[in-house]
């Protein structure tokens, strides 16, 4: 078939719109992957996506994170990245269709995006750079480029060969030859040729992306943990119970809850990190290097982490064993005092190589707890999505005011004077863990046999420690459970119960009592703004 007669099968109209929006995605994906080119030689920070994701992450209301938490978990980034890439789709779809009637409004568009994407990027707090910039720039110019030449083509008009007579039947038949006329061959051409390269740029870029960090990877793996001068008693024998389902006492570093606002994974070189402290009460501002930390005094203690997003019964809480340096010790070099001591500064203020802000009150730090900077986690040095080479462990404290990953810097300050990021975000300034208590098994809706039915699960109250867990069926008595042995009051206990399971649906419901003596409250509290609260159920039907 000759070019012309294909061409005249293609009415200007709805197919042509088609291939017009076909353009404007084809140039959205060609700026998207240009600029994960570009980022690859500029951090992969810079990516438009990366960029305009983490500028919503910190632009959305608590509420919706929360949500976004509850439903996507873990997933919560990957979803974001999706439903980014969805609109930006969409949006491409329109102005490519926009192009086909107004060719220069339409590039101006993906300009526009462009700059978009860079003032996000160039407006990170991470970001250092106006080269940050450069990734959305030049995928931006590239993709309006590309709609340019692509519209172009569609909206050629093809000057009609004068001898052709097929040409002539046009002028006679349908409609203005102008408007029929289109450059089919160049189109196909430059589409499929953008399309390639386009797959060529983003695969490589990608893989470039994920490359990088390799010193950082490669200090990791020089590091040598010495034998901590303080080592963690051993494990009580009987801390761990043996009950399938049952969370392990000691979460595996693979298995342990991982929160965080990043969507690139800080990879930082061990060997170039530096920590500053400074600030008010601070009469001589230190800098302390990794090997400053190794050669100090190291500390191995196991404690428990909570996020203040876990829900009643959530997954959001783990166990490790932490080797670090006490803070308490670091701060008091550097004149620090507790509040109650005359301290000037009630409030400290962690930093992170990501710009994320964790403030924890002074006073906490320094009351004896082992408050640390964590090296690491079960024996090796901190994994990177855990907050390699250095971050904050304090007892008691929930993530959000006390752990900070990637921690580059420490400020003190006071509460009055200054709101870290959560608490900018209507999270409370202070938030001491919540006795919470949790049925690991049996799972919500299970269907164990009449019997013996084995109910266990996990218990916490860091720092004042689990005194009793009970556990009540249907609306029965409280029956207190066998409580496993108390590795430290920072830790969280397992518990077990049998029950004579009888046929029908039950409720199992449990509730700790710490330390202190007080009863963990059956008050049910949303986790906005200091932690949720509440007694964890799980229904099942006996068969
Ligand atoms: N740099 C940085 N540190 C951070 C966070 C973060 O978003 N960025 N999240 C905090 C929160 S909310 C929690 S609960 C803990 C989680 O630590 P994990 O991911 O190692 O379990 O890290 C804390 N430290
Ligand atoms: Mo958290």
């Amino acid at each position: 078939m000759k070019d012309e007669e294909k061409d005249r099968r293609v009415r200007p109209g709805l197919p042509r719109l088609a291939l017009g929006a076909l353009s404007g995605v084809l140039a959205g994906f060609a700026a998207l992957a240009v600029a994960e080119l570009v980022a690859a030689a500029v951090r992969p920070q810079s990516s438009p996506v990366i960029a305009v994701g983490g500028a919503s992450i910190d632009t959305t209301p608590a509420e919706v994170k929360d949500w976004a938490i509850r439903h996507f978990g873990t997933n919560d980034k990957l979803a974001l990245q999706l439903g980014i890439l969805a609109v930006l789709t969409l949006l491409a779809l329109g102005l490519g269709v926009l192009a086909m009637q107004f060719r220069q409004v339409g590039a101006v568009g993906v300009l526009l995006f462009g700059v978009i994407g860079a003032t996000a990027a160039a407006s990170r707090p991470d970001s250092t750079s106006f080269t940050d910039a450069l990734p959305s720039m030049v995928g931006a110019v590239a993709g309006a480029l590309l709609l340019y030449v692509l519209v172009g083509c569609l909206t050629a008009v093809r000057p009609s060969p004068a001898s052709a007579p097929e040409s002539v039947t046009e002028k006679a038949g349908a409609g203005p030859p102008a408007s029929e006329g289109w450059d089919r061959r160049g189109f196909v051409l430059a589409a499929a040729s953008a399309a390639a390269a386009s797959a060529a740029a983003g695969t490589v870029g990608r893989s470039l992306n994920a490359s990088r960090g390799q010193v950082a990877i490669a200090s990791r793996r020089e590091i040598v943990l010495p034998n901590p001068g303080s080592p963690a008693r051993p494990l009580p024998k009987r801390a761990g119970l043996r009950v399938s389902g049952i969370s392990p006492f000691v979460t595996p570093n693979d298995d342990f809850y991982r929160v965080d606002t990043a969507l690139v994974v800080p990879k930082v070189d061990a060997t170039g990190w530096r920590l500053h402290i400074h600030g008010k009460g601070v009469h001589r501002p230190v800098t302390h290097s990794f090997d400053d930390l190794l050669r100090r005094e190291l500390i191995e203690r196991d404690i428990t982490l909570t996020c203040v997003s876990n829900e009643v019964g959530g997954p959001y809480v783990g166990n490790a064993r932490w080797t670090g340096v006490r803070l308490a010790d670091l701060l008091a070099e550097c004149g620090v005092k507790a509040p109650s001591r005359g301290g000037r500064a009630d409030q400290l203020v962690a930093r992170s190589v990501d710009g994320m802000t964790i403030g924890s009150p002074v006073e906490d730090l320094m009351d004896g707890r082992d408050a640390m900077l964590a090296l690491g986690m079960n024996g090796e040095p901190l994994p990177f999505e855990h907050g390699f080479p250095v971050r904050m462990v304090v007892p008691g404290l929930y993530g959000y005011v006390s752990a900070c990953k990637w921690i580059e810097d420490i400020e003190l300050t006071t509460f009055d004077s200054y709101d870290p990021y959560w608490v900018k975000r209507g999270w409370a300034r202070k938030a001491p863990i919540k006795t919470e208590s949790r049925i690991d098994t049996p799972k919500p809706f299970a269907r164990p046999k009449a019997g013996t039915v084995m109910v266990a699960g996990v218990a916490w109250a860091q720092h004042r420690g689990i005194d009793k867990v009970e556990v009540r069926i249907d609306d029965g008595p409280w029956q207190e459970a066998h409580l496993a042995a108390e590795d430290s009051r920072d830790t969280w206990r397992q518990w077990s119960i049998p029950w004579q399971a009888g046929k029908g649906g039950h409720t199992l419901t449990v509730r700790a009592t710490d330390r202190t003596g007080a009863v963990q409250t059956d008050r049910r509290a949303r986790t906005i703004p200091d932690g949720a609260s509440g007694w964890h159920s799980v229904v099942v039907t006996v068969d």
